[in-house]
């Protein structure tokens, strides 16, 4: 039966240090909100929001999870599923940006193959307390061949061109790989879904389909 609330399920998954503000970046994306306060994410957490592109409505199943070296074996089963993963560090802070090349080879690793990236340096509000410049960042981002954006969740800066931007490198990528047609109405084999409606199913780690949380 055709699913009346979106044309297209994509799963994307934010990955990177503690504190460089993953869950921030999520929150401003899909709630619009902003916290100062650090409360560091337990496991996984994921969100939903729903975009239109192209006149289709894409639903995203947004992940997120702990930058804790302690739940890495918990967040790194989640990588397999996503369709679309971003890469965060934080400007203000130089080892986080260094284990960006961590990061990077535990996507190659672990995530399927194919899966777009961005890179995405975050708090680039904090001007003076700036510790990676943009030109640096570009250079890694050219080096592992994907797009550079910079945000703060803090200001509501480009957060919606890293993810919107992500997601739509992703559809593109299953028009081209003729997993979706580019009307997404028909043709959905693997990635398709509900009744030959273009829907994608991104279950990963064996969770439901609920709203929110956290394992
Ligand atoms: N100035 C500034 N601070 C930010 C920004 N984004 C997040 N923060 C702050 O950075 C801290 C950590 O943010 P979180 O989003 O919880 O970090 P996280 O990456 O989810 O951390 P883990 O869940 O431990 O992996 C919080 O105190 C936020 O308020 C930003 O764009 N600008
Ligand atoms: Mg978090």
């Amino acid at each position: 039966m055709p699913n009346p609330h979106y044309d297209l399920l994509l799963k994307l998954l934010l990955i990177g240090d503690s504190g460089v503000g993953k869950s921030c970046l999520l929150l401003r994306f899909c709630d619009d909100a902003w916290t100062p306060s650090f409360i560091t994410t337990i496991g996984i957490d994921f969100k939903i929001r729903t975009i239109e592109l192209d006149g289709k409505r894409i639903k995203l199943q947004i992940w997120d999870t702990a930058g804790q070296e302690r739940f890495r074996t918990i967040t790194t089963a989640y990588y397999r599923g996503a369709m679309g993963i971003l890469l965060v560090f934080d400007v203000t802070d130089e080892r986080s940006f260094q284990n960006i090349r961590t990061w990077h080879s535990n996507v190659e690793q672990h995530a399927s193959e194919g899966v777009s990236r961005l890179l995405v340096g975050n708090k680039s509000d904090w001007t003076e307390k700036r510790a990676v410049s943009q030109e640096e960042a570009q250079k890694l981002a050219d080096e592992l061949g994907i797009r550079y954006v910079e945000t703060s969740a803090k200001n509501n800066d480009q957060v919606d061109d890293a993810f919107v931007g992500l997601a739509r490198e992703v559809k593109q990528k299953l028009v081209e790989s003729g997993a979706i047609n580019p009307v997404m109405g028909t043709a959905t084999n693997q990635a398709g879904g509900a009744g030959g409606n273009g829907s994608v199913n991104v279950s990963a780690g064996g969770q439901g389909a609920k709203q929110g949380g956290c394992c």
